[in-house]
C-alpha cells in the first residue's frame, strides 16, 4: 500500500489551489462544481470529525491537519479530535460530528451517520480522476488511456467505460491487466502495436511509479489526470506539449468522498 509521506502533503492548500485552476481549465468548472454536477449533492452544514489512527505505520505527520485543511477549502465545517482511534471516535460523536474521515493503511473512510452513507477513498479517487479527464473540452475524442488498473485505476477505467469512452488500458501485472480487459471490456495498450491510436488527448494514470507514461502517446496540450504518486511524466514533458495536468495528493480524492456521502 503506497502510504502518503508528509512530503507529499506539504503546502497542501497551494497543491489545491494549484489542481483547482487547472480543473477549471480542462472542465470549465472547479473542483467543487464537478463534485455538484457529478453526485448532484451540496454540503449544507454537515460538521467533519477527523480522526488520526495509530494501526499499522501509525499516524502520518500532517495528514489528519491537511484533511483539515481540505474540509475547509470546500466550505466543510471540520475537526481533528484531540485522541486517537477509538476514543477519537467517541470523542467525534461526542462533538456533534455528521460525516466522521479516518484512515487506517488500507482504508481512508468517510461515513455519514445521518444518511449511513460511506465512501471509500480508493474507488472514489478513481472515478473523479475519470471524470475530470471525461470533461476536458478541448478534444472531443473519445479514446483514452489509462494506466495502473490497481485499487484506483480500475474504478477510474470503469468509469470512463460507463460514459462511454473507447478504454485503451496497460498495467504491469499482466495477470491484472488480463482481468481487466474480459471484465470491462478495455483494449489492452501495446506501444508498439501500430493498431492502437498512436498519441491521446485523455491520459488517466494511477501507479505508484514515476514517468511511467511514454513521450510516444503524449499529444499537444493533452489532459493527464493522475492521482499516482509520484508525478506520471516529467516536468519537462508537460512543458514541451503543454500538458495539462491534474494531479494532488489527497484533496481531490476526499473532496469526492465527502460529495458522494451527502
Ligand atoms: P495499487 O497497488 O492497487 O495499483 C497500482 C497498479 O499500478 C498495480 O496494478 C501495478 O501493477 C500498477 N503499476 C505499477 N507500476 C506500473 C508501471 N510502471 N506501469 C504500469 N502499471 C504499473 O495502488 P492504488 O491503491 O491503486 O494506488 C495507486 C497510486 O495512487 C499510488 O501511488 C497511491 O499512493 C496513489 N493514490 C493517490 C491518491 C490521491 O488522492 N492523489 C489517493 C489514493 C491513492
Ligand atoms: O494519520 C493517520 O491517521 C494515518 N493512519 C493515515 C494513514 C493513511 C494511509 N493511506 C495513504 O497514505 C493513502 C492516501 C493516498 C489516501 C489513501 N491512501
Ligand atoms: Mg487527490
Amino acid at each position: 500500500m503506497a502510504l502518503l509521506t508528509p512530503e507529499d502533503l506539504e503546502n497542501i492548500n497551494k497543491q489545491l489551489q494549484a489542481a483547482d485552476s487547472a480543473v477549471r481549465r480542462v472542465t470549465g468548472l472547479d473542483i467543487k462544481g464537478v463534485c455538484k454536477d457529478f453526485y448532484g449533492t451540496t454540503p449544507c452544514c454537515e460538521k467533519v470529525g477527523i480522526v488520526p489512527v495509530t494501526s499499522g505505520n501509525g499516524i502520518i505527520g500532517s495528514f489528519s491537519e491537511s484533511l483539515h485543511a481540505i474540509a475547509g477549502y470546500f466550505g466543510f465545517d471540520s475537526f481533528v479530535t484531540d485522541m486517537p482511534d477509538v476514543s477519537g471516535y467517541y470523542e467525534a460523536v461526542r462533538n456533534g460530528a455528521q460525516i466522521i474521515l479516518m484512515a487506517d493503511d488500507n482504508t481512508f473512510l468517510a461515513h455519514n451517520l445521518k444518511n449511513g452513507k460511506i465512501a471509500n477513498n480508493q474507488p472514489c479517487t478513481g472515478i473523479i480522476y475519470a471524470e475530470i479527464a471525461s470533461r476536458y473540452l478541448k478534444t472531443d475524442s473519445k479514446d483514452v488511456l489509462a494506466v495502473g488498473l490497481g485499487k484506483v485505476g480500475f474504478p477510474g477505467a470503469a468509469h470512463f467505460v460507463n460514459k462511454g469512452f473507447r478504454v485503451y488500458g496497460y498495467d504491469a501485472d499482466r495477470e491484472l491487466l488480463d482481468k481487466t480487459v474480459s471484465s470491462l471490456g478495455i483494449i489492452p495498450f501495446d506501444p508498439v502495436n501500430p493498431d492502437n491510436p498512436g498519441k491521446f488527448s485523455i491520459i488517466f494514470e494511477a501507479t505508484p511509479c514515476a514517468d511511467t507514461i511514454p513521450e510516444s502517446v503524449i499529444s499537444e496540450n493533452c489532459v493527464i489526470s493522475t492521482p499516482g504518486i509520484p508525478c506520471a511524466i516529467s516536468k519537462e514533458l508537460q512543458r514541451k506539449y503543454g500538458v495539462e495536468l491534474i494531479m494532488e495528493p489527497l484533496g481531490i480524492g476526499t473532496a469526492s468522498m465527502l460529495y458522494s456521502v451527502l
